[in-house]
This record gives structure tokens, C-alpha cells and sequence, in this order.
């Protein structure tokens, strides 16, 4: 097998980037052609995806890529569960709805009194967040839009079918939306028909590995590409990152901690337990039929909305300026749980940290820095906490946490994280959903032979790695814990 030239697409909340990669046995390299920023917009009081904005963005980076040689082939990744509706004609009804909208919500006791959330959980074995795709549909139901609907698109499924003209629901992230069944994993049509949502709402599902089409012609004009195939990677990010964690092996954890932070293990075969519905575990599909039994922690989006509150009362916000000063000052003077959903939504960060602390009796961070290491100190004992849950739940022993995305760039939460979970740490790459993605497309494509474990042997021989040593005692963990314990 040769080497090949692959665009990896990775979509993130706040910046879209198209990345070159060369791989072939003992090559995998990356490179960032195309960056462009993700900002959400608001109109009418909903908050949405400019989707237009991000195609474009997809075809300047894939311009840029030809630029640089031939292509071999193309995947998207991006967040998951959010949907563009298409007409009877093929054409987007509007722009995808923010996850962080408030308004799917709406949706979520209506849909607990048809279908209960223990019984959901058996079916989908997702865990709850009010913006789940079915919750999302179920708001629709009644509008215009969601009456002139003939298809529902997620994200990087309806980039693809914009670069092909091809239809398609890759299963990865399909696994997302709360309508696919964790057992069969098909499609659910017995929740569709109850929660009155039209069965040809969602495409065929395909797996990752699969051509989803080839280039159309205006689309080959566009970029200056050729006859490029479009293959389906695992098309949730949080798949392709999976698949980007250089582990040996199946005893390790992962946290995947960009905007969120996913943590969990790999298993082969879900976990439907109440126990685990109740802590809030999840059944996301990965690539090669492994499932990513995981739990969402609030993750990096506590510091981004900080510094993005900060910047707009002209207070200092540069982030490793505010992680220096964060790792002078002392652990633990307060901690909240981040998994509060009060967190969710866009807003002021810092004043709602602050409200917590007061109703669980502590002292409110008092300052900038004091802010940073509440919220570093709280995410490592969230990935504690979660580490520790997916292992009981799970049965799965664990000797190494990685973790990958933009927070193993953050050596403070990366040795929190050591410390807290009591075990070394492995971080990087930071580009694990990117690299995911081009490994995917390169077995597909013939370049690479073999499963995860030849994927992840290339990472570790090809990727920098930093190690974190736990150090520190459990106790003053456990006694942070206790402070915020539900
Ligand atoms: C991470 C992620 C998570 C998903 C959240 C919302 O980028 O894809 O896995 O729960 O975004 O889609």
C-alpha cells in the first residue's frame, strides 16, 4: 500500500479547520491548511448555526488543500445531534438550531410522558441532555418548518451531501440523536412512530469506511479538485478523537476535552443499566463497532465563556497568562460541580461559579485567578469522579488515563487530572479528532491494514506525547468532593 493525501474536515463550537494528512505505513503527518472561526448567531431569540458560513469555510480549506497536491480523499467530523431540515426539493429549511438553544427543552417532559426516561434509556441507552436530536424534533413538531421537513441532516452529513449530493446518516453520530436503538443499531421506528416523528425523516445509515460520493461537478469547479471521494470517518468528532487516543491495549480511559470534555472507556457491547442511566452514561457508537461508554463533562466551554465574559467588561483574558497565575494559587478553595446545567448555556460564567459556590457554603473565587483554578480544579475532579463511575459501571479496569484535544495543551489540567484520577496521565494529540478522521479514511482507501490497534500504533510512533505523573494525596480529592456531593 502507498501513501495518501487526505483532507480531514473537524468542525469544533468555535473554529472549523480543514487539515492535510499524509499517511501510509510508519507516516502520519499533519498539517493545518484552513482555519476559520464558528460563530454562532442568534435571530429572533434562537440561537443557530451559520451553516453557510462553515461550507464556505470547508470549500476555502479544500481550495487550499489542492493547492498543495493532489487529494485522495475527503471526511467530515463535527459536534453532534444538531440537524438541518431539508424540503421535498432537497433544500435546507432554515439553519440548524445551537445545541445550547434553550428552547429543545421545551420538548423533554413531553417526551418523558410518552416514552419514560428508563424505558428510553433501554432503547437508546443515551444519556439525558435536553438538546438530544429527539428532544430537538419533538420542540419542532407543530412548526411549518417541521412540516415542509422531508429529511433531517446532522451536521457533517449535510456538509457531505452538499460536496456529493449524497444522502446519507454515518451511524457514529446517528448514535447521538436518541433515535437509534444501542441494541440493533438501526434506527428506532417504534420511538419515531410514538413520538409522532415521520420515519423518513432520517437517511440510510452508513458506516465509517464507506464512500459516501464523489465530488460534484460544481464542487470540483469550486475547489479546483478533482474525482475526490467523500468517505465516511466517524463523523461525531468525539468518534474520530476515540479513535485519535494513542492507547496499548483496552485498560485505559479517555477525556476527549475540547469545548466539552467526553470521558469515558471502549467497550464492545453497550451498557443498558439503570446504574449507568443514572449517572448520566452514555452508549455512542465508535468506529469498528465499539462503543464509547462515556459521560459529558462540562469541559473547556467553563473557561472559554469566562474569558469571553471577561474580554467584553475589558478585563485581562488571556488564557495562559490566567493559567499561570491559576497554578499560584492555592487548590481547592473552592470547587463546584460543573456538570450544573445552569452552565450550559451562553452567559456569564464567572458570576454563575460565583452563585454556585455561595449555596454550597463556600467562599466565592475572588479573583481572575482564583476563577481559572476553581474551574481546573472542578474539571479534574469531574474526570475523577467519571473515570472512576465508567469503570465500576463498566467492569473495565483502567491503568492510564489519555487525554486528547485542545486541554492537552493545558499542563495544569493536565497534572490535575494525573493527580486526581491517580493515574498517569498520557496527553495528546491535540488534534486526535482530525487524526481519527484521516486513519479512517486511509484504511478505507487502502493505505493502512488492520483495526484500532494498528491505528493507535502509528499515533504513539508518530505523534508527541507528554506523560503526567500522579502526585499528591486521594484524601484532599476526596474531601474536595464531599464539598460538592449531590
Ligand atoms: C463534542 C461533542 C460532544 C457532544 C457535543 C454536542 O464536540 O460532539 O460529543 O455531546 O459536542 O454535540
Amino acid at each position: 500500500a502507498g501513501e495518501l493525501t487526505l483532507a480531514a474536515v473537524d468542525l469544533g463550537a468555535s473554529s472549523g479547520r480543514v487539515m492535510l494528512a499524509r499517511v501510509g505505513p510508519g507516516r502520519l503527518d499533519l498539517t493545518e491548511v484552513h482555519r476559520f472561526p464558528n460563530r454562532p448567531v442568534r435571530t429572533a431569540g434562537t440561537l443557530q448555526w451559520d451553516v453557510l458560513g462553515l461550507y464556505a469555510g470547508v470549500l476555502d480549506g479544500l481550495r487550499a488543500a489542492g493547492r498543495e497536491g493532489d487529494v485522495d480523499g475527503i471526511g467530515i467530523d463535527s459536534w453532534a445531534v444538531d440537524v438541518g431540515l431539508l424540503d421535498a426539493d432537497g433544500a435546507l429549511l432554515g439553519n440548524p438550531v445551537h445545541y445550547r438553544d434553550a428552547r429543545h427543552e421545551t420538548a423533554v417532559a413531553d417526551v418523558h410522558a410518552v416514552v419514560p426516561p428508563d424505558e428510553l434509556y433501554r432503547v437508546n441507552g443515551l444519556q439525558h441532555l435536553p438538546f438530544n436530536t429527539l428532544f430537538q424534533l419533538a420542540a419542532m413538531r407543530g412548526t411549518a418548518r417541521f412540516a415542509a421537513a422531508r429529511q433531517a441532516l446532522l451536521v457533517p452529513d449535510l456538509l457531505a451531501y452538499w460536496l456529493t449530493g449524497a444522502r446519507v446518516a454515518e451511524v457514529t453520530n446517528a448514535s447521538t440523536t436518541g433515535l437509534l436503538d444501542a441494541t440493533t443499531r438501526q434506527w428506532a421506528p417504534g420511538l419515531l412512530d410514538r413520538l409522532d416523528l415521520p420515519r423518513h425523516l432520517l437517511p440510510a445509515l452508513v458506516q465509517p469506511g464507506e464512500e459516501i460520493g464523489r465530488l460534484t461537478a460544481d464542487v470540483r469547479a469550486e475547489t479546483g479538485l478533482g474525482d475526490v471521494p467523500v468517505v465516511a470517518v466517524g463523523s461525531h468528532d468525539t468518534a474520530s478523537a476515540v479513535v485519535g487516543v494513542p492507547a496499548r491495549g483496552d485498560r485505559f480511559a479517555y477525556v476527549s476535552c475540547g469545548t466539552w470534555s467526553l470521558v469515558g472507556v471502549e467497550l464492545e457491547k453497550p451498557v443498558l443499566s439503570e446504574a449507568g442511566r443514572a449517572a448520566g452514561f452514555t452508549n455512542e457508537l465508535g468506529v469498528d463497532g465499539t462503543v464509547r461508554y462515556l459521560h459529558n463533562v462540562m469541559g473547556l466551554w467553563l473557561l472559554q465563556e469566562s474569558l469571553r465574559t471577561w474580554a467584553a467588561h475589558g478585563l485581562p483574558a488571556d488564557l495562559a497568562d490566567l493559567l499561570a497565575a491559576a497554578a499560584r494559587v492555592p487548590a481547592f478553595t473552592a470547587v463546584v460541580d460543573v456538570d450544573d446545567p445552569r452552565f450550559l448555556p451562553p452567559g456569564d460564567v464567572p458570576a454563575r461559579i460565583a452563585q454556585v459556590c455561595a449555596e454550597t457554603g463556600q467562599t466565592p473565587p475572588q479573583s481572575q485567578a482564583e476563577t481559572v483554578r476553581c474551574i481546573v480544579d472542578s474539571l479534574a475532579l469531574a474526570y475523577r469522579r467519571t473515570v472512576r463511575s465508567a469503570e465500576e459501571l463498566s467492569g473495565r479496569e483502567v491503568d492510564v488515563v489519555h487525554l486528547v484535544g485542545g486541554g492537552a495543551r493545558n499542563a495544569l489540567l493536565c497534572q490535575l487530572t494525573a493527580d486526581a484520577c491517580g493515574r498517569p496521565v498520557l496527553a495528546g494529540p491535540v488534534e486526535a479528532a482530525a487524526l481519527g478522521n484521516a486513519l479512517v479514511q486511509a484504511r478505507a482507501l487502502g493505505a493502512l491494514e488492520g483495526g484500532l490497534g494498528e491505528m493507535r500504533r502509528l499515533l504513539r510512533t508518530t505523534q508527541q506525547l507528554v506523560e503526567y505523573r500522579p502526585a499528591g494525596s486521594a484524601a484532599a480529592w476526596d474531601a474536595a468532593e464531599a464539598r460538592i456531593a449531590r
